[in-house]
C-alpha cells in the first residue's frame, strides 16, 4: 500500500502490522480534515468575495458564538478520536508486552557528542566515524529473537534523541534521566539503517547506524 509515495513501513518485525494500521487510520483522518477545511475556504473566498453582488459577513454575536463553540468542539473532537484510534493499539502493544517476555536486552546509549553506541551479550559497540564526519556504529545482532531495548542519553548535559528504524516500524525517544523500553522481535535477518528522529543539535543527520539481524 502506499499513498503519494508515502509507504508504511515493511514488515520485518512484531510492530509493523499494528503501527501501519495506526499510521492508516491517522492518514486517513487527516485527508479528511484537510479536505473539508480546503471546500470551507474555498466556499468562503467565493460567498465573502469583494465585487458586485458580494454579501457582507453578518454582524451577529449569537452566529459568533455559535461559530466559537464550533470552532474549541472540532479539535476537541479530533483529538478524541485520536485517541481512540491509538488507545487500542497502545493496549495491544502492551498486552503483547506483558504476555511475550523478551528474551534478551539491548542497551541503547545515545552520547553527549551525537553518537550511538550499543550494549549486548556483555559486548560494547562502538562507534566509528568517517572523513565526512558521520559517525556510524554496527549492533549485531541474532534474528529471530524479542528484544528488549533499553535507550538512556548519557553525558553531563544530556539530550534528547529518538532511535528510529524506518525498516523495523521502531521508534523510541531518547529522553535524559529516563530509561524508555520496547519491545521489538526481529523476525527477518538484514541490515537495517539506524537513525535519530529527534533533532538534537549539531551532528544530528551524522548519528547513524545499523542493525544487523543475522
Ligand atoms: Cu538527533
Amino acid at each position: 500500500m502506499a499513498f503519494f509515495g508515502l509507504k508504511p513501513a515493511v514488515a520485518e518485525s512484531n510492530l509493523t502490522e499494528l503501527y501501519n494500521r495506526l499510521f492508516f487510520e491517522v492518514l486517513v483522518l487527516s485527508v479528511a480534515v484537510f479536505a473539508l477545511v480546503l471546500i470551507l475556504w474555498t466556499y468562503m473566498l467565493v460567498r465573502y468575495r469583494k465585487g458586485i453582488g458580494a454579501v457582507a459577513a453578518p454582524h451577529n454575536p449569537i452566529a459568533l458564538k455559535r461559530l466559537q463553540t464550533i470552532w474549541i468542539a472540532v479539535p476537541i473532537l479530533i483529538g478524541l478520536l485520536l485517541l481512540a484510534l491509538s488507545l487500542p493499539a497502545l493496549s495491544e502493544f502492551e498486552y503483547e508486552l506483558n504476555n511475550t517476555p523478551p528474551e534478551e536486552t539491548v542497551i541503547v546509549e545515545a552520547t553527549e557528542n551525537w553518537q550511538w553506541r550499543f550494549y549486548y551479550n556483555n559486548q560494547t559497540f562502538r562507534p566509528v566515524t568517517d572523513e565526512n564526519g558521520i559517525s556510524m556504529t554496527t549492533l549485531t545482532i541474532p534474528a529471530g529473537k524479542s528484544y528488549l531495548f533499553i535507550l538512556w542519553s548519557s553525558g553531563e548535559n544530556p539530550i534528547i534523541h529518538s532511535f528510529y528504524i524506518y525498516e523495523l516500524n521502531f521508534k523510541m525517544d531518547v529522553v535524559p534521566h529516563v530509561n524508555n523500553t520496547i519491545v521489538v522481535t526481529i523476525e527477518k535477518p538484514g541490515s537495517y539503517l539506524i537513525l535519530c528522529a529527534e533533532y538534537c543539535g549539531a551532528r544530528h543527520s551524522m548519528m547513524r547506524g545499523v542493525l544487523e539481524a543475522i
